[in-house]
């Protein structure tokens, strides 16, 4: 018999063998994946998903842009420090039957499969560009989430930022979280900046895919295991964006129109800087500068690193050393010279030093989960972390900020910012305001260095009320909106010389078209001829500074002898001539995100040929320049010529593309080649961007068979009128099929400093004369070189003489009309 109490125990164990049965099975299994869909609600441009096991939303950003977002909870608040971009109102048809759901775009369809749940991108024609795996799509193994994505035939892989490794990432897999690796490695992975976009190849079709969550973040292109590429975080949402378009540069554009682009540099800032780990005290400086300027080594920049300071805090100068840091800032700026200091986060715990009493009166540093501050130590011994995920902590900084700019300092080098402290283990129960809803370290970490930089921005801008220029170490995806990037301590070493530029062309796709590497290398001392090579690299990167390590021997470009210095001045002087190029492309950043330094992969995505490990260091400078670095130990060297007509810089031979070359290579030279119809404007030589070039505008045209166009672009320099249209711009043209060059009307409130143009046309041989506007003028032959001769280091005469190309020119007035020139 049973009693009643026994029933009632019964009914319990029952409703609980119920309950247990009701459980999704995924709870009990190591990996749980998101099942069927049950419940798919349709909205405007958006699907709310319920699943077994997730809760996702798929949004349409734009035509070509789909966001993805899924959870094992429903979805939280919706916050992000890369994405400042809102979905646009485009159209998008969203439908659904028992099997699927189908959103149709103008430029992409999506198709996910109910049971399981499973996404796929397709072309508006249904070729599939992107897809989950079908078995592992996207799934939790405790709080690690991961998609996997279909490896696709031959697909290649590129960007992510700064990763080390081949320009092809396919093989490889990456983890993000910034680190402070002194020295790295040409393989280490992570080090310093967290971008987690990348770029997906194959059959034709190229997309991106950006995993905005700052946890610790993985990439898997097929690293042990031929069925997937992969991407998930430690924590957190499953959140990314799939962007599609036919040109890898659109993707670009799309990526940046969400995290947004580079501001526009002080122009100084893309003058010749010099550096080292550490100039001081005021007199070494001004010794610097001083023979800099007798050298008649241009340079818009001396840098000043962590002992400026006394005894390394912040905002403090070592008074012996700086007894007067405006008078010098003053000298400096008579010479033509910008001052750039360093600024670490670290502030030292010290009774009476005034950051960090007001610091703590303003209750701006991290603390553990307990309230305690957290102490780490760094330079100046131990020290509180300002919070810069806090509007207080970024307010606070951006006083402190406020200082330099007063003392005449206008750029800010924020280091150490990852956070690097010594022994490398901030510990995980750290908490982050993360504006006002409180997080771990875990989460908080990737985008520290993003708030520094956007801190040190906003406060240097708000004092100089002029463009300042700022340097970060440490990134995450949006921080080119505050900032410039470069590559940390790297190696003299020939193989880091190559490396840096694959890492900044990487950074190029990814995003951040201001960025440069340590020119020299940081740690060790460079053979005479690979400091040589890198600065004539250095020419053509788009943030030019030459730095290296304390106690190293000297490295400023007069160190390494009379010919070094002779070859790395010929190029600092070719970067200067090339400044109305180099700003034009850097507007260009501003309003596409389309990077200066140019993978070969942006252009000529499909070609096999580009990802070749012999030829993955070959990039474009802008449009215009085809870069070759080589080892500065090669004789010889084969180069690639994608398609195309090139132009030799140095002697105008012309290459036809699509073939390899194999080349006599010179320390006395860096590979560069011209692209057939490129327009390249060019000035007379200046010291530094403060001093006026002569009124005659260099333009060069190469005879080519395509048409092309290039955006002039000139303003002050160094205010933001422009954004008040206070700027100079024209469009100029080469239409090789109708024979013309064409200036066209100019827009914006400025007239140029420029009142000539000279035109320069290579490979124009035959011609005697054009009409400008009708009017028949005549050209002149001339010999033209790039480069001055430094053929007396050259006993079996360089190839590089001061009249090596043949050149038709001709000088005509600079009006605002519209100028034809009929060839
Ligand atoms: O401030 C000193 C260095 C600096 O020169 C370098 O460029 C940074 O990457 N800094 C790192 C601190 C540590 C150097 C060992």
């Amino acid at each position: 018999m049973y009693t009643a109490k026994m029933l009632h125990h019964c009914r319990h164990i029952a409703v609980g063998l119920l309950l247990l049965a009701n459980l999704p099975m995924a709870a009990q299994q190591p990996v749980r994946t998101v099942g069927n869909i049950k419940k798919a609600v349709i909205n405007a441009s958006s699907v709310d998903i319920t699943l077994d096991n997730a809760f996702a939303n798929v949004t349409v950003y734009s035509a070509a842009v789909i966001r993805v977002r899924m959870d094992k909870q429903p979805l939280s608040r919706d916050f992000s420090y890369a994405v400042t971009a809102s979905p646009q109102k485009v159209k998008a048809a969203i439908t659904q039957d028992n099997v699927s759901l189908k959103i149709i775009t103008d430029s992409l369809q999506v198709i996910i499969q109910k049971s399981p749940f499973a996404i796929r991108f397709l072309t508006p024609s249904g070729e599939v560009i992107n897809e989950d795996e079908p078995g592992l799509t996207t799934s939790w193994v405790q709080e690690n989430v991961t998609t996997y994505k279909k490896m696709q035939a031959a697909e290649r892989f590129i960007g992510l930022g700064e990763k080390t490794g081949n320009l092809d990432r396919k093989g490889e897999a990456y983890t993000n979280w910034n680190s402070d690796v002194f020295g790295y490695a040409v393989n280490s992975d992570p080090i310093y900046a967290t971008i987690p976009f990348y770029i997906g190849i194959h059959h034709h079709l190229n997309y991106g895919i950006f995993l905005d969550n700052t946890f610790r973040t993985e990439f898997n292109f097929g690293a042990s295991n031929n069925r997937f590429s992969s991407f998930g975080a430690r924590g957190g949402e499953m959140n990314y964006y799939f962007i599609y378009h036919t040109r890898l540069a659109d993707i670009i554009s799309s990526y940046t129109a969400l995290t947004g682009r580079i501001p526009l540099p002080p122009q100084w800032s893309l003058g010749y800087q010099q550096n080292r780990y550490s100039y001081y005290p005021e007199t070494e400086v001004m010794r610097i500068a001083q023979t800099l300027r007798e050298k008649k080594i241009p340079a818009d920049g001396i840098t000043l690193d962590i002992h400026y300071m006394d005894a390394y805090k912040l905002f403090t100068w070592n008074k012996e050393r700086f007894p007067d840091p405006k008078r010098m800032t003053d000298k400096l700026r008579e010479m033509g010279l910008h001052l750039t200091v360093i600024v670490d986060p670290g502030i030292k715990v010290e009774q009476g030093y005034a950051a960090y009493e007001s610091g703590k009166q303003n209750d701006i540093f991290i603390k553990y989960s307990d309230g305690q501050y957290y102490t780490g130590q760094v330079w100046p011994g131990w020290c509180h972390f300002p919070d810069f995920t806090s509007v207080r902590g970024r307010d606070w900084w951006k006083t402190a900020i406020k200082s330099y700019i007063r003392n005449g300092v206008t750029g800010i080098w924020n280091d150490m910012n990852e956070i690097a402290t010594w022994g490398q283990k901030m510990p995980d129960n750290v908490v982050f305001n993360f504006e006002d809803h409180p997080v771990s370290h875990l989460q908080a970490h990737n985008v520290y260095g993003l708030e520094m930089a956007r801190a040190s921005y906003e406060g240097a801008r708000e004092e100089l009320k002029k463009r300042p220029f700022l340097l970060t170490r440490a990134a995450y995806a949006g921080s080119q909106r505050y900032s410039a990037i470069w590559t940390g301590d790297n190696r003299a070493e020939e193989d880091h010389m190559l490396l840096g530029i694959r890492l900044l062309n990487s950074l190029g796709v990814s995003g951040f078209a201001f960025s440069g590497m340590d020119v020299g290398g940081f740690t060790g001392n460079p053979s005479v001829s690979l400091y040589t090579r890198w600065m004539q690299i250095g020419a053509f990167i788009p943030y030019f500074r030459n730095h290296t390590q304390v106690n190293t021997k000297s490295a400023e470009p007069w160190a390494f002898g009379e010919e070094a210095l002779e070859i790395s001045r010929n190029y600092i002087n070719l970067r200067y001539h090339l400044l109305p190029y180099l700003y034009s492309k850097m507007y260009e950043a501003t309003n596409s995100g389309m990077p200066v330094m140019r993978t070969l992969a942006i252009d000529n995505t499909f070609d096999n040929k580009v990802y070749d490990t012999r030829f993955q260091n070959e990039y474009l400078f802008g449009d215009a320049f085809l870069v070759a670095p080589f080892e500065s130990t090669s004789n010889f060297g084969s180069i690639y010529f994608p398609a195309g007509k090139w132009y030799d810089l140095y002697t105008d031979t012309i290459r036809s593309g699509s073939q390899e070359v194999i080349t006599a290579l010179s320390t006395k030279a860096l590979p560069v080649y011209v692209k057939g119809s490129s327009i390249i404007p060019m000035q007379s030589l200046v010291q530094s961007t403060s001093e006026q070039p002569t009124d005659t505008l260099s333009l060069h045209v190469y005879k080519g068979d395509d048409d092309h166009s290039f955006v002039y672009y000139e303003d002050d320099g160094e205010s933001f009128d422009y954004e008040k249209g206070n700027y100079y711009q024209r469009r100029i043209t080469y239409q090789p099929t109708v024979s013309k060059i064409t200036l066209e009307e100019k827009t914006g409130n400025l007239d140029s400093k420029f009142h000539y143009v000279k035109l320069i046309l290579h490979g124009f041989t035959s011609l005697q004369q054009v009409k400008v506007n009708g009017k028949p003028m005549s050209l002149q032959t001339a010999g033209y070189s790039f480069l001055s001769p430094i053929s007396r280091f050259d006993p079996q005469g360089s190839h590089i003489a001061a009249d090596s190309c043949q050149v038709a020119q001709m000088v005509i007035a600079y009006s605002n009309q519209v100028i034809n020139v009929d060839l």
